[in-house]
């Protein structure tokens, strides 16, 4: 029997945290032969503990066999102490009124106080997933916040978008979505992003000469998969969760796993590729091979690619430049 692997999950009584413990304690995220024990995070409040333990209750019935432990806490010390892997669910929801610099603000304090925690006691190689919005500026502060850990090991989750692209190909091609080769999303995790086929394949042939409609790549595929989180919300009162809770498999998983020479969608901090700026956590093409990540260098970038690249990177400067005064 391997020896249990430790994943802290914060915000572990919200909605996603609900589609997503119970396939990490069945062995989805980390292989069918993998034990772990969790770390449940949630906020002091009476509510969302007894949320939470209920959760618990619901985990014990389960009665997976992977599942050697649950901790549930309020304190980040205690979630992250001696973590693997870190999933960084929980955060500040944009309440009514609430003006988006505001909503920065509040979760950079949740994200500095969080960073400051794993640094002092998770595993030196902890890796880091960060689900909550606004997610690539949530792990740039978490990054910049535990100096004695690895900046490579936070990320931010752009594989929902991943995902849903591949879907909106998979439905416009009618190939299926595993066949997709040399897909990625380019950017922030917001309606900025810009998934880009430019570079896919499917069973050999050219995705983008295919579909040869850039009309449609540029006034249906980009807006749709970038608006799709609030089509989901018009449609189900409710923020995308099972889905999400889903891609935050797929990330870790590939991260831990292997991607086998697949391109996957991450956000990571950059090291300079494609004029981003080193440090701004970005969604890049990359594969992943025995727990680490590889960005995929010198892809031609056209003037159409570059426009939508330059938006989405502005809006992560203005991001970085509003949390500035706390890092
Ligand atoms: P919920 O509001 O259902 O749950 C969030 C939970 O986090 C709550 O139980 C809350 O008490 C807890 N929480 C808040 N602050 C915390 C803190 N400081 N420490 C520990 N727990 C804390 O939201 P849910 O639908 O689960 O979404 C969670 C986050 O994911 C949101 O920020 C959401 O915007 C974001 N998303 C990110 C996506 C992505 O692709 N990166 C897609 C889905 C989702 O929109």
């Amino acid at each position: 029997m391997k020896t249990p692997v430790r994943v802290a999950v914060t915000g572990a009584a919200g909605n996603i945290g609900y589609a997503l413990l119970f396939r990490i304690a069945s062995g989805e995220m980390l292989g069918k032969d993998q034990p772990v024990i969790l770390q449940l995070l949630e906020i002091d409040n009476e509510k969302a503990q007894a949320a939470l333990q209920g959760v618990v209750m619901e985990l014990e019935d389960c009665a997976f066999p992977l599942l050697a432990g649950v901790v549930t806490t309020a304190d980040p010390l205690v979630a992250f102490k001696d973590v693997d892997v870190a999933l960084l669910v929980g955060a500040r929801p944009r309440g009514p009124g609430m003006e988006r610099k505001d909503l920065l603000l509040e979760n950079a304090k949740i994200f500095t106080v969080q960073g400051k925690a794993l640094n002092a006691v998770a595993k030196r190689d902890v890796k880091v997933l960060v689900v909550g919005n606004p997610a690539n500026t949530n792990a740039y502060i978490a990054m910049k916040s535990a100096p004695d850990l690895n900046p490579k090991n936070f990320t931010a989750m752009l594989r929902l978008d991943h995902n849903r692209a591949l879907s909106q190909l998979a439905a416009k091609t009618g190939k299926t979505v595993d066949s997709f080769e040399k897909f990625t999303v380019w950017g922030n995790h917001s309606p900025t992003m810009y998934p880009d086929y430019r570079f896919a394949t499917t069973g050999g042939a050219k995705v983008a000469e295919l579909i040869n409609d850039q009309e449609w790549n540029a006034n249906t595929f980009i807006p749709t998969v970038g608006k799709r989180g609030a089509a989901i919300i018009a449609a189900r009162g409710l923020s995308s969760a099972a889905s999400a809770a889903n891609a935050a498999i797929d990330h870790v998983h590939d991260w831990v796993l292997g991607s086998n020479g697949k391109w996957v969608t991450m956000g990571v901090p950059s090291d300079g590729s494609y004029g981003i700026p080193e440090g701004v956590v970005f969604g890049f093409p990359v594969t992943t091979e025995n727990g680490e990540y590889t960005i995929i260098k010198d892809l031609p970038i056209d003037d159409f690619s570059q426009k939508y690249i330059d938006i989405t990177l502005n809006e992560l400067e203005e991001e970085r430049a509003g949390v500035a005064d706390l890092l």
